[in-house]
């Protein structure tokens, strides 16, 4: 059987990273249109980027749980009939020992090069213009997909989604497009479809099940039944 599995802001919120829409979420302390978008990086480049620096500083102080170690652990016994797409521009899916993982969205850990496109593992600030180790421009950017930009390895997802025999959505509002509609997509290659979240997010009824909880739970049940 083989597994397209979308993660979401919600499974790292039990590692005490911020989700973007519940009520303390990292939207609500920042607008969107001041952070994450290329018009708010344009006009205001160390906002943007402090607003990126702090997270990806706090990556240190956070661990992946139990949904994170779930998934590792059926990728360990999958193989390459599981493949995880996240939102999330953290790295706790690699830290639990996912190999498999596509960031649609980019990544905290990463630095884009606006110059020379170079891409480098990126750990400390970006503020304040360091030079890009490729082309030493001070054009470095938070290597991020933000709204209105092309996210990234769309084919590889759509060509896994073709093959997949189970979509399973995991801790995401499915408000954000096109993550939001996988599930459609899913549904209309024939796979069926699995909601893990919180509550019920605003594609829940686009899937054949639904079950609501905290990640930390409903995803290693979930293994466990998979695995059998
Ligand atoms: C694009 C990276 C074209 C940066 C992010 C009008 C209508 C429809 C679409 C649009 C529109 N106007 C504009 C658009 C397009 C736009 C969009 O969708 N806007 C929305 C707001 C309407 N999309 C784009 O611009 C995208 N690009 O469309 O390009 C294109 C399209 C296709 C093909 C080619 C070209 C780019 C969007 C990417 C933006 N970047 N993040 C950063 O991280 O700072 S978005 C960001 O929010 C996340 O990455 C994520 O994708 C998104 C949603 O967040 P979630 O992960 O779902 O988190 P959220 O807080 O929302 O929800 C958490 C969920 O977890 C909740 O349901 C909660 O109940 C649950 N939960 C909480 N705790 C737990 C839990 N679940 C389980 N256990 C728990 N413990």
């Amino acid at each position: 059987m083989r597994i397209v599995a979308l993660t979401g802001a919600g499974i790292s919120a039990e590692s005490g990273v911020p989700t973007f829409r519940d009520a303390d979420g990292l939207w609500e302390g920042h607008r969107v249109e001041d952070v994450a978008t290329p018009e708010a990086f344009e006009r205001q480049p160390d906002v943007v980027h402090r607003f990126y620096d702090a997270r990806r500083a706090a990556l240190a102080s956070v661990e992946p749980n139990a949904a994170h170690l779930a998934l590792a652990r059926l990728e360990e016994a999958w193989g390459d009939d599981l493949l995880v797409v996240t939102q999330n521009i953290d790295d706790l899916h690699e830290r639990a020992g996912s190999s498999r993982v596509l960031h649609l969205h980019g990544e905290l850990r990463s630095a884009l090069c606006r110059a020379c496109a170079g891409r480098h593992a990126w750990e400390g600030d970006l503020v304040g213009g360091p030079p890009c180790p490729s082309c030493g421009s001070r054009g470095l950017r938070p290597d991020v997909v933000w709204f209105g930009e092309v996210p990234y390895e769309m084919d590889r997802v759509f060509g896994a989604l073709d093959s997949a025999d189970l979509f399973v959505s995991i801790g995401t509002s499915g408000a954000v497009y096109p993550a939001a509609g996988f599930v459609l997509a899913a549904r209309a290659y024939g796979a069926r479809t699995l909601e893990l979240n919180l509550v019920p997010s605003e594609g829940s009824h686009h899937f054949h099940e639904a079950r609501h909880g905290p990640a930390g739970e409903l995803v290693p049940e979930w293994v466990d039944e998979v695995l059998g």
